[in-house]
């Protein structure tokens, strides 16, 4: 039980809840939320409402207030997650991981910089030069990968446009000697996306006239343009980046938005740039040949039989759309080099663990959460499916960790019902049957396979799954296109896709011509980005694994490492779409909170034993309502006291005892101890202070 905490802030626990009934748990939310109380317990789940204002919880002090300390022993905060998750992995040496999820918007990778921030404050008190400077390169990465990952959209100014994991190591004192950071699925929003950024590396004094960045420019506020400027060249110095890739990731940014303004237009069928300046210009900034720039422009080369190659004319259209396909690339390789740049300079250096022990890890992930627009694309479906994943672990980890922590303690297990979306798991990755195995295929396929064909393709072989619906099977929807969209029955909501850009998506051709181009550029830093360059056009015969087949593989490796960690979860919620400080949208937060579970989650929490503490900590708490524990006990052992205490308050039916904790199966028998401390307390100040006045 969270101290510091009256009732009028409403329960710091929803395990403590009268009832589980969603009307409470949104009262609960809604309470705290007005005050200021952003974090609520679910056990040891945290709770988070973004609370669209800057407010005072997470200076030196609030550090303090928390170092070292449990869970309910302070109000409920981020900082005691990060603390439990380091005590668990200093005490016990075990690896954890933190699971940051919630909607756009919701406050994911603000939490995920606050325990970062935590981390670093509280580790190194020796000041140990080396374990600095990884601390220092640890914090300064957000705010590169911020620089080229991030984009304002409609949901968040600052969204994330891609997942990413952080590692970081730590050494058998506990400092930090390293990490390593994976990032998951760029999306490839160019339009706009590095507006922001392209400006404020002086690029762009006006967005609005490249193409690509018009989109992003509308609205979007550069006044701080040159100190965020600043703040980037900084960070990317103390990373490590020498001047000279500096200069090159500057000149691989203007290239990719002149590249965007290239125009084409049709001489003999063919496709010809409309204006040579242009050209010679992006030759300059990619230090290739102009010669060999244009033709990746306008042509393709493909192996004809008996291994003679071809050389292919584009189109106009073609040409325009392996333009964007290549600049797209680029942009996407330029973050993967800048996030290889980074786990470069951060990887843990020279450790030994014959000298310095085992080294542990805890895991960071702030990952988009489920995202439901108007119109649902390629993108949208693997977030989900990336959602759906986590999800099915978050539920199978806390069931498992109750079921750990009752056996570890000796108390029989009972098992709980719950929601499985192991169903809808398996409609989108089961081989050969499920949605992405569908996809593959008709990508595959010889001859023309158009989107429709793919979305028909669906519609017959898994028009029967429970969670699928096709537009021909059930014609009276009419909020579907019937050649266009599928639903999918999320555990989140249903959610109507559109089947337009599956297939390109999902294929990312990019022709080799501008691999090999780039592969040969004279620019060290667009070389490095290029590896695939080298192969010749004969040699590729092996297709490139999809985006689809690539991000289900990622995400697998990632569930996997997670499953191996003791999770520690951040369930963040979004109160409102105005991104006001004051007011709580109920009908958001009734969405948010049942699609993440939350209630179930309480409910698992409360199935078995809704609170358990260790003996000395409960007996800290609660020795003064019982004459034989108070002041001090007699005992033999803190169980036998805890025992006593119970037993005269008449619990014993309520409560079983474990090997180091005390269990209490229902939340009223807590509130009736919590209830008659409160009435004790005043009452023992008062004695105290009329000792203490006796003594002067
Ligand atoms: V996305 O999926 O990347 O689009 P996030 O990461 O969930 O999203 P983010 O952390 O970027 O959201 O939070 C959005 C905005 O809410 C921030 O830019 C802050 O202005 C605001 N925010 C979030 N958390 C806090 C907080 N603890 N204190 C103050 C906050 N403001
Ligand atoms: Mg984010």
């Amino acid at each position: 039980m969270a101290e510091l905490e009256g009732p009028e802030f409403g329960k710091a626990d929803f395990v403590l809840l009268d009832e589980v009934t969603m009307e409470q748990f949104l009262e609960n939310l809604r309470l705290r939320f007005s005050q200021g109380r952003i974090y609520t317990y679910i056990g040891e789940v945290v709770v988070a409402v973004n609370p669209y204002r800057a407010l005072e919880l997470y200076g030196p002090t609030a550090v303090e207030r928390y170092r070292g300390r449990e869970l309910y022993e302070r109000p409920p905060h981020l900082f005691a997650l990060a603390d439990a998750a380091y005590k668990a992995m200093k005490r016990r040496a075990k690896d954890t991981c933190i699971v940051i999820s919630g909607e756009s918007g919701a406050g994911k990778t603000e939490a995920s910089k606050y325990i970062m921030q935590y981390i670093a404050a509280i580790t190194n008190p020796t000041q140990r030069a080396e374990v600095e400077r990884v601390k220092n390169v640890l914090l300064k990465s957000n705010c590169v990968l911020e620089a080229f990952g991030n984009a304002k959209t409609n949901r968040n100014d600052n969204s994330s446009r891609f997942g990413k994991y952080m590692d970081i190591n730590f050494d058998f004192k506990g400092d930090p000697t390293g990490g390593h950071i994976h990032n998951y699925l760029l999306e490839k929003l160019l339009l706009g996306a590095p507006a922001a950024l392209l400006a404020s590396l002086h690029l762009c004094r006006d967005p609005c006239a490249y193409r690509y960045t018009q989109e992003g420019a509308q609205g979007s506020a550069c006044g701080d343009d040159a100190a965020g400027y600043q703040a980037v060249e900084e960070a990317m110095a103390v990373i490590g980046f020498s001047p000279e890739e500096m200069g090159s990731v500057r000149r691989i940014l203007a290239a990719i938005l002149l590249l965007g303004n290239v125009t084409f237009v049709a001489e003999d069928e063919t496709a010809a740039v409309e204006d040579a300046a242009q050209l010679s210009a992006l030759a300059e900034l990619t230090a290739t040949a102009p010669g060999s720039l244009r033709q990746a422009l306008l042509t393709r080369t493909v192996a004809a039989g008996g291994g003679e190659l071809i050389e292919k004319g584009h189109s106009p259209k073609e040409a325009a759309y392996a333009r964007d396909a290549c600049a797209k690339a680029i942009y996407e390789r330029l973050f993967c080099w800048i996030v290889g740049r980074i786990n470069a300079g951060i990887a843990a250096r020279g450790y030994d663990a014959r000298l310095h022990g085992k080294s542990t890890v805890i895991g960071v992930l702030d990952i988009y959460g489920f995202e439901i627009f108007d119109t649902n694309s390629f993108e949208q479906f693997c977030i989900n499916y990336c959602n759906e994943k986590l999800q099915q672990l978050f539920i199978e980890l806390i069931l498992r960790q109750e079921q750990a922590e009752y056996q570890r303690e000796g108390i029989a297990w009972q098992s709980i019902e719950y929601f499985s979306n192991e169903p809808i798991v398996e409609l989108v990755e089961q081989p050969h049957r499920g949605i992405l195995a569908l996809l593959d295929e008709a990508c595959l396929a010889v001859g023309t396979v158009t989107d429709p064909l793919f979305l028909a393709s669906m519609d017959t072989r898994l028009g029967r799954h429970p969670h699928y619906t096709s537009r021909k099977l059930c014609p009276t929807d009419k909020t579907m296109e019937f050649n266009r969209d599928f639903r999918i029955k999320h555990y989140a909501g249903d959610v109507t896709y559109s089947v337009e850009g599956f297939l390109d998506k999902n294929k990312d051709t990019l022709f080799q011509d501008f691999k090999r181009l780039f592969y040969n550029s004279a620019d060290p830093v667009l070389q490095a980005m290029w590896p695939d360059g080298e192969q010749s056009i004969t040699e590729v015969t092996k297709r490139p694994l999809t985006t689809g087949t690539l991000f289900k593989n990622s995400i697998v490796a990632l569930v996997e490492n997670l499953a191996s960690k003791e999770p520690y979860y951040v369930r963040c919620i979004k109160p409102n779409d105005q991104k006001s400080p004051t007011l709580f949208d109920e009908e958001r937060c009734r969405h948010q909170v049942s699609y993440l579970g939350l209630l179930e989650n309480v409910r698992v929490r409360r199935a078995g034993f809704a609170y358990r503490q260790p003996y000395d900590r409960f007996l800290l708490r609660y020795k003064m309502t019982c004459e034989y524990t108070w002041p001090n006990h007699l005992m033999a052992t803190d169980r036998e006291a805890t025992q006593a205490l119970l037993e005269q308050h008449g619990f014993q039916e309520d409560v079983a005892y474990g090997h180091t904790k005390v269990f209490i199966r229902t939340p009223r028998t807590l509130f009736c101890l919590e209830q008659e401390r409160a009435q004790l307390i005043p009452i023992i100040v008062l004695l105290l202070q009329k000792a203490w006045r006796g003594a002067l």
